[in-house]
């Protein structure tokens, strides 16, 4: 099931990352969306930018949580760039935008290794200083814009206004009821590709950025015992942004990748990892605050084989029971994992918490489990 590939290890990284500089969510309603990430998820709006300050087609929140930065952006009219995008795929990730130390040697690296180019280098000026971006296509529709804010000291980006957060959680922080993040990173952004795709992928990230191939894997052994999907995770040389990538595997049932690709219309950001360092206090005020969570049963938590392999973690196994949380341990490590149902109509983008204690993975000994819990979903769906 597991297998262990040679990691190579570079010294002349071609395509410095410094990690996810933002990842930008293209929305049917934004103002919503940003009442439902700082309610539901905890983050603190931060800075805004639409009609008032000039920008006649769009409203764009910036969240935050820790370092992880969320941008909402919605269409306010018809003709709006990005307002097909919605129409098409729904709400869903069009930029997962890396902080790079130099925006031309990386656009120039990428473009030259094959990569197309959506926006040259160009700079952002304000009052508060200069942000060079520029942009390279990637699967689907989706983008990676490259940003170097070391010359920046405003609230987002050129042209966005600072925002009070939209909900006080000050008093339920008080209480006890809430922790004051519910996570401060981005662990990993997952791709889903169409079949057969997988690999030029991975190629494209080795050969545009650098990426290497991680150790994990699904593979055919796996997809056809019982995930009906492909995986391999390629990251940077510091192992900070990490991008797993899926393909649906060839079975009777549909894969959940192929409901995806279905639903999502083409490629694209499947779920979002979020690091957290307590995943009980996260969930618990994720679910008050109405997330839904996949379902994970009993007997997971009752077979001897996972106690024995699992060992002894922060908590009891009874209280990562009582709240469906996942947990899987490796040479490195353990980690603590959970699902979100889809976040949205479509059954396309959810999110991750992941709690690591050591373990580099992904969860592998989960993976049974976890492809279970959603093809039970999928099936409710009537898309099985
Ligand atoms: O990111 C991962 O690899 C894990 C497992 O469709 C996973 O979170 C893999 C594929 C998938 C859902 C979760
Ligand atoms: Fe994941």
């Amino acid at each position: 099931m597991t297998q262990t590939m040679a990691q190579e290890t570079r010294t002349d990284d071609v395509f410095p990352v410094k990690g996810v500089d933002h990842l930008k969510f293209l929305v049917g309603n934004a103002k919503q969306a940003a009442h439902y990430y700082s309610t539901a998820f905890g983050m603190t709006c931060v800075a805004y930018r639409g009609p008032e300050q000039g920008y006649r087609d769009h409203a764009e929140y910036v969240l935050t949580s820790g370092g992880a930065r969320f941008v909402l952006v919605g269409a306010v009219h018809a003709g709006a760039p990005g307002a097909d995008h919605v129409t098409k795929h729904g709400d869903g990730i069009q930029d997962i935008a890396l902080e790079v130390p130099d925006v031309d040697k990386a656009y120039a690296h990428a473009v030259a290794a094959g990569a197309r180019g959506v926006t040259e280098p160009h700079d952002l000026t304000d009052e508060h200083g200069t942000v060079r971006v520029a942009a390279i296509a990637t699967y689907g529709d989706t983008v990676h814009s490259l940003v170097d804010r070391s010359r920046y000291q405003g609230p987002f980006l050129p042209g966005f206004v600072t925002r009070a957060p939209i909900v006080d959680r000050q008093p339920a922080i008080a209480a006890g009821l809430q922790p004051k993040r519910f996570f401060q990173a981005v662990d990993h952004v997952v791709g889903n590709v169409e079949l057969g795709k997988m690999d030029e992928w991975v190629e494209f990230y080795g050969r545009v950025m650098g990426f290497t191939n991680m150790a994990e894997f699904i593979g055919d052994d796996i997809a056809t015992d019982y995930s009906a999907l492909m995986s391999k995770v390629v990251a940077d040389g510091t192992r900070k942004v990490k991008f797993p990538l899926n393909e649906p595997a060839v079975s009777e049932r549909k894969s959940q990748i192929d409901e995806y690709l279905d639903f999502y219309d083409g490629p694209g950001a499947q779920h979002i990892a979020v690091a957290t360092n307590d995943i009980i206090a996260s969930v618990d005020a994720m679910r008050a605050a109405g997330v839904q969570f996949l379902d994970t049963p009993d007997s997971y938590y009752d077979d001897p084989e996972l106690r024995a392999r699992i060992g002894n973690v922060r908590v009891p196994i009874e209280e990562l029971k009582a709240r469906k949380i996942l947990v899987d341990r490796d040479e490195d490590g353990y980690l603590l994992q959970i699902f979100t149902s889809p976040v949205q109509d479509r059954p396309t983008v959810f999110f991750e918490l992941i709690e690591r204690h050591g373990s580099l993975g992904f969860g592998k000994g989960n993976f049974k489990a976890l492809f279970e819990a959603i093809e039970r979903e999928q099936e409710l769906r009537g898309n099985l």
